[in-house]
């Protein structure tokens, strides 16, 4: 065992700079990681953050960290053991202990912070996803919020800034209901992830829900706040969320000025969700539901929102949820050259039997969920037994949408004989949409290296019993 120097936390803390070298400590031991900065895959202003200090803090705020082959990195960087008095140091406050309590049936892919997703033969239940089920992403810790002393800030034209209680809110503006479907624009990642390794949270299918939500509408906020809709050329409404990471940015995200202006796109600044107020994992007291726009711009706990020329600037508009070609890796990526997603592409996943699972000969039920973004509604689902030889239309439940507001998915079923002699079934679905775009028939030819806009064809392989 080598024999390393000993530190005092005092000595560590001169090293907090390049210049003066970059020292960090993990339980009791120092680590100068100057070499590492430029390396850090979360970049070198946020590794920089914990220059000079202990990296738990900043670890139990991202919980990516803790795995084998980030402490295997650190170690390679050791130069110190802390003095043995200094290593009786008071706990450090964690972060997610504030985070709400969850339902048992949720599939948690990460709990710091907390991202699950409803096990999949329960998602189709119900037409609306009950709000416990509803999946569940959240980027940083939930902000605890205190309805009495909370202010949404509407910078009006001009930067005149309008101040709004809750009550407020909820009275001056009329209350209008949307039901929308939420999907994560990482929903389906794990199947790309097995073509080849993405980046991000490896979610099955249900990273999708719907609900029913009340609110004001955005349109009415931004008209009160002196908007009147003429702008022309290319505005954006930029929303930021009372969530901050260790840095101080809150999570942001913005909509096409269009969108959030316009009569037919019931864009809502939600405080209902299911008829009940807003639960705290999504977004108490208020949130942003861009209904037919991918998950990432609904903002929750939202604190802010302005009216810009450019795009918000917040990491997750700019650097992140964008497409790519499959050619392009973490080394040629240039995140400027790509669009931030808005409306997402068809969609549909089986719901059950679930994979490998094992069904009676004789007829067989297949169910599962279809939705598409912009508002196309869904005209059809087709579903084969056969890995796609043959075909059968599924026949579509759920609320009928109007043209171009089909904001909610459809769920769908089929009941089919299971063909005599077959012992296996490779079952497949597909959608289409009323702008009759249809899904790719495989994952290679989309994949990409964040993993988003999963949306092929999903197929299960089950098993008939003899
Ligand atoms: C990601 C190492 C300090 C924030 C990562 C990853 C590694 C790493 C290996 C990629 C993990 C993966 O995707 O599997 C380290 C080491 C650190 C350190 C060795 C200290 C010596 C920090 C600090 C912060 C931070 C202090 C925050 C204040 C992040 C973030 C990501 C990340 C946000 C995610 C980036 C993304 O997914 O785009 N880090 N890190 N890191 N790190 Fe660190
Ligand atoms: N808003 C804030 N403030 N913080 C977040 O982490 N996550 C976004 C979005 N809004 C997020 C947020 C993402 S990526 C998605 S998919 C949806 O919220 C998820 O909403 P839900 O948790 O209500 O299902
Ligand atoms: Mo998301």
């Amino acid at each position: 065992q080598a024999l390393y120097p000993v530190f005092t936390r005092q000595e560590v803390g001169r090293h907090r700079s390049l210049a003066d070298r970059v020292w960090v400590t993990y339980g009791s031991e120092v680590f100068d990681i100057t070499d590492f900065v430029e390396l850090h895959p979360g970049g070198p202003s946020k590794i920089l953050l914990a220059a000079g200090g202990a990296l738990e803090p900043f670890w139990a705020m991202y919980a990516v960290h803790s795995q084998e082959h980030v402490l295997e990195i650190l170690r390679g960087y050791k130069v110190g053991e802390l003095s043995p008095e200094e290593q009786s140091q008071p706990a450090q406050g964690d972060p997610y202990s504030g985070d709400p309590p969850r339902h048992p049936a949720l599939k948690v892919n990460s709990l710091k912070p907390f991202n699950a997703e409803p096990p999949a033969e329960l998602l189709t239940e119900n037409y609306l996803t009950p709000s416990q089920l509803f999946f569940k992403r959240n980027h940083l810790p939930v902000p605890a919020v205190d309805p009495a002393s909370y202010r949404l800030e509407v910078e009006g034209p001009g930067g005149r800034t309008l101040s709004l209680s809750l009550p407020e809110l909820k009275s001056r503006f009329p209350k209008h209901e949307v039901t929308a479907t939420l999907q994560c624009a990482g929903n389906r990642r794990s199947e790309m992830n097995h073509v080849r390794p993405v980046k991000g949270l490896e979610w099955g299918i249900a990273a999708i829900s719907t609900a029913r939500w009340g609110g004001a509408r955005l349109r009415d906020i931004l008209a009160y706040a002196g908007y009147g809709g003429e702008e022309t050329g290319e505005w954006h409404v930029c929303f930021e969320g009372l969530d901050k990471d260790l840095s101080g940015s809150a999570y942001g995200a913005s909509i096409p000025y269009g969108k959030a202006m316009a009569c037919e796109g019931d864009v809502l600044l939600a405080y209902e969700m299911n008829g009940e107020e807003l639960p705290r994992d999504h977004g108490y007291p208020v949130r942003v539901v861009v209904p037919g726009v991918v998950g990432a711009r609904n903002v929750k706990w939202l604190s802010r929102v302005l009216v810009s020329r450019e795009e918000s600037p917040s990491h997750w508009q700019q650097n992140d949820y964008k497409g790519f070609s499959p050619s392009v890796d973490w080394d040629t990526v240039d995140f400027t050259t790509a669009p931030a997603i808005q409306e997402l592409p068809i969609q549909s996943a089986i719901t059950d039997p679930p994979p490998s699972a094992t069904v009676p000969p004789g007829e067989l039920t297949i169910k599962g969920y279809a939705w598409s973004g912009g508002g196309r509604g869904v005209i059809r689902v087709d579903v084969s037994l056969d890995g796609g030889r043959t075909w059968h239309v599924a026949e579509m439940a759920g609320e009928e949408q109007p043209p171009g507001r089909a904001w909610a998915w459809r769920l769908w079923q089929l009941t089919a004989p299971v063909p005599t002699g077959s012992t296996e079934l490779d079952i497949v679905c597909k959608a289409v949409d009323t702008s009759y775009n249809v899904q790719p028939d495989t994952v290679e030819p989309i994949w990409n290296l964040r993993g988003v806009l999963s949306n092929a064809w999903h197929r299960v392989h089950i098993t008939v019993a003899q």
